[in-house]
């Protein structure tokens, strides 16, 4: 996929994202990456952990977060991705929603919007993305900024994704932006049961299939795992961090397995051997 100065190799292996959160209140690193300094730091390491893309965001989504204004996210954001220009080779990415701070971050040097509402806020991002050239990432979520998780699951998920992303495609190509450019996300954990995210990663062929563009897997650390783990695991020593990353390992193999083309993630380093692991391990009977 061609950016504006590089390009993404969507083909030959699946593309790891890592995660920079520049929130003084994300629910994994929150307030540690908060100043100039650190932010540029981790950057840098998640590159040199082998991160293909880095994730750059200034509104925390978790659950109960407050929403922040334009401004306050650009002041976030964008000296990051400005200190970053030059210094990275790998191409940023903006978690964003709305269209001023994706410009603004576009033109301080990012390539990709990562859009968590698939434009239901702010259907100019497309706009952004249309006139800059820059990659768009749609993902499916529902409800009003701060309440995407507190939404009432749907009955059947499968064609509340597909129709979700269908009306963000529509929405994206309408304002100009090109389908070439244009990558999905089921959005794991905006809205949906512990039950839903596991059948939407078992099932993620379904969404591949159903659009035939690239596919982005975002479980990392996410409420599910703990969850899904708090009824797995009985006795024993727990803990909460390990498990959840143990667990987004297992979500990465299963995700890469059924098409995944990118997967966002904290853990560069461990996700990055997992997915190569799986790559190699399935590619193996093909060649056998
Ligand atoms: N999940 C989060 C944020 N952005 N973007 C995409 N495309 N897909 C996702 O699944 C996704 C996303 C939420 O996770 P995180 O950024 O780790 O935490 P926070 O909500 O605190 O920003």
């Amino acid at each position: 996929m061609e950016l504006i100065r590089s390009t993404l190799d969507l083909e030959s292996r699946v593309l790891v994202m890592g995660v920079l959160n520049v929130t003084p209140d994300s629910f994994s690193d929150g307030g540690k990456y908060d100043d100039l300094e650190n932010a540029v730091s981790r950057a840098l390491e998640i590159e040199a952990e082998g991160a293909d893309i880095l994730d750059v965001g200034g509104e925390s989504t978790r659950p109960g977060s407050k929403p922040v204004s334009a401004e306050e996210e650009m002041d976030r954001v964008i000296p990051v991705i400005g200190a970053l220009l030059g210094r990275l080779r790998i191409p940023i990415s903006v978690d964003t929603t709305k269209s001023e701070v994706a410009r603004a971050a576009l033109q301080a040097g990012a390539e990709i919007i990562n859009d968590v509402s698939g434009l239901r806020f702010d259907p100019a991002v497309a706009e952004v993305a249309a006139e800059t050239g820059a990659a768009l990432v749609l993902m499916h979520s529902r409800g009003a900024p701060g309440m995407m998780h507190q939404q009432q699951p749907v009955e059947d998920v499968f064609a509340e994704v597909i129709g979700g992303l269908r009306r963000s495609i529509e929405e994206a190509l309408r304002r100009g932006a090109r389908r070439e450019r244009i990558i999905l996300d089921p959005g794991i954990g905006f809205g949906k049961t512990p039950e839903q995210n596991l059948q939407l990663i078992d099932r993620l062929d379904r969404i591949v299939t159903e659009f035939g563009l690239p596919v982005l897997l975002g479980t990392s650390r996410k409420s599910f795992i703990k969850h899904v783990m708090d009824k797995a695991l009985s006795g024993g020593a727990r803990d909460d961090l390990r498990e959840r990353v143990a667990g987004t390992a297992a979500t990465v193999v299963i995700g890469v397995l059924r098409g995944a083309r990118i997967v966002r993630v904290h853990d560069v380093g461990l996700m990055l051997a997992v997915t190569r692991m799986t790559e190699l391990t399935q590619r193996s009977g093909a060649s056998g």
